[in-house]
């Protein structure tokens, strides 16, 4: 069986297996135990003087290649480029887009760089398959140094409308670099659609200098749904869980759990909350909001800036509604075991989902796949998350429009029994449909099947 190399910017090693790794990391390391292969990426380390040379870590059939960055390159490769640049503009938040040249050459200049240091590890038969927005110029890069193996590139965000992507100077660089690749996956039907009008307006305007088309399908990411289930029947009888369970006293909890991005929409959500508690006051006193969001990207200074803005909503809220035996947001910066939330999602009436825009969205998944059958809670989903093309017995909401928004929380926590149970089934029904094992074997399979590039450069139009 030909060998599997995953490239991704950071990388899962054997040590994170039970805390941080979320369910991509898991999916990822099984494809590559199956198959045995490489794991190549950035070791999360930034050092005075960056080796050419990754760091080999054998274990089994799995070897991990990792390259440390410089000052330099983080800052304008990951710091700049990938996550002040390209992770705004493909969020929609055109404001908080920041677009610097020398963020940019740094970007082109890191995906060089390790282009350079992968070539030297690939064997002719290797089936490489590179994710998200880091790396889009990676498979360019590569064959520009003569690898002729088959590439994959899956992007886990969303794929912005082409008048949005016009917005940032030079993406036809990108839409160029995207044609090295022989398959491109996306997460639903409507990023799959953009990237290919993208694809079709920059032929014309670039002119004929690649005469080929990568096959562009979507591929929605899931999650091992029994296994989660499983997790989750197990952890809410954990410590962590009956601590939860005897402190909310008999009121019913929401849960929302994100990194702390902004992307996922958590001041209007806490507005709508605030919103509940305002219109809807026999909610009052009899229910409590659970926000676990973990600082990410802390070395971004928009992400400090919604640092503060939370912690004070929260403050305010909480100031404003509290009693002497009841807060009504609890707003942990932490991060728990997957196990812990496993718990607490099964313990929670009402799932919180309201991302401004997101790729996919698998707290949502795995809200639901937490779920004792029997009892169900319910998800409220904002329609501007992937998932939600999926999840239509949700209470899909607009998460600008807060009042409506906090209508449904309000519909969600009076839902009669039998509404929630039939919601729950039709989701887990879909759910399944499109599951961990899904997304992977779909992925490598097309990817297999994807018409070759003769010679690695030139491949034939898309199928
Ligand atoms: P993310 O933006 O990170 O992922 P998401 O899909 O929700 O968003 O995945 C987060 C994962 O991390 C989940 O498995 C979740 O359980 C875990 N997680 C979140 N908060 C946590 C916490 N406080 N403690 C511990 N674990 C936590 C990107 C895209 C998404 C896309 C995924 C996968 O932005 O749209 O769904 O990749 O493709």
């Amino acid at each position: 069986m030909a060998r599997l190399v995953i490239v991704s910017n950071r990388v899962a090693g054997p040590r994170e297996r039970t805390v941080r790794a979320g369910g991509v990391a898991v999916a990822l390391r099984e494809a590559l135990r199956r198959q045995g292969g490489i794991w190549f990426g950035w070791s999360g380390d930034v050092v005075e003087a960056a080796a050419s040379t990754p760091h080999l870590h054998e274990s089994g059939a799995v070897t991990t290649a990792t390259l440390d960055l410089d000052a330099r390159d983080h800052d304008d490769f990951y710091l700049g480029y990938a996550n002040a640049t390209l992770w705004p503009l493909f969020h929609y938040r055109l404001g908080l887009m920041d677009f610097r040249r020398e963020a940019f050459a740094g970007y082109l200049r890191v995906n060089e760089r390790f282009a350079a240091a992968l070539v030297p590890l690939l064997r002719p038969d290797d089936v490489v398959w590179i994710h998200d927005y880091h790396f889009i110029p990676l498979a360019a890069a590569l064959r520009a140094r003569g690898v002729a193996n088959r590439i994959g590139f899956f992007l886990h965000i969303p794929f912005p409308a082409p008048e949005v992507l016009a917005t940032l100077p030079d993406h036809e660089v990108l839409i160029e670099a995207l044609r090295a690749y022989d398959l491109i996956g996306l997460q639903t039907t409507g990023d799959a659609e953009a990237l290919a009008a993208a694809m079709a307006g920059t032929q014309a305007a670039v002119g004929p200098a690649w005469t080929t088309s990568p096959t562009i399908a979507s591929f929605p990411i899931g999650i091992d749904v029994d296994g989660f289930a499983e997790l989750a029947e197990q952890a809410v009888q954990s410590r962590e869980s009956r601590q939860l369970a005897a402190s909310l006293a008999g009121r019913a909890l929401v849960i929302g759990v994100d990194r702390l991005d902004y992307s996922k929409g958590l001041p209007l959500r806490f507005d709508a909350f605030e919103a509940l508690l305002a219109g809807h006051p026999g909610h009052r006193r009899r229910v409590t909001y659970l926000q676990i969001a973990p600082i990410s990207r802390g070395g971004v200074p928009e992400y400090r800036k919604l640092r503060r803005e939370l912690d004070q909503r929260a403050g305010r809220i909480n100031g404003r509604y509290s009693d002497v035996d009841w807060t009504p947001i609890r707003y942990l910066n932490r991060v728990s075991s997957r196990a812990a939330l496993a718990g607490y999602y099964r313990l929670s009436r009402v799932g919180f989902v309201t991302p401004i825009r997101d790729g996919m969205n698998l707290v949502a998944k795995e809200f639901i796949a937490a779920q004792d059958p029997a009892d169900p809670g319910v998800l409220v989903l904002s329609r501007f998350a992937g998932a939600a093309a999926e999840l239509e017995d949700a209470l899909i909401v607009n998460p600008m429009d807060v009042e409506r928004v906090a209508a449904a929380l309000d519909r969600a926590l009076t839902m009669p029994l039998a509404e929630r149970q039939e919601r729950w089934r039709r989701l887990v029904a879909a759910m399944r449909r499109n599951d961990e094992a899904a997304w992977r074997n779909g992925f490598l399979a097309a990817l297999d099947a994807a018409p070759r590039a003769p010679g690695g450069v030139q491949s034939s139009s898309a199928a």
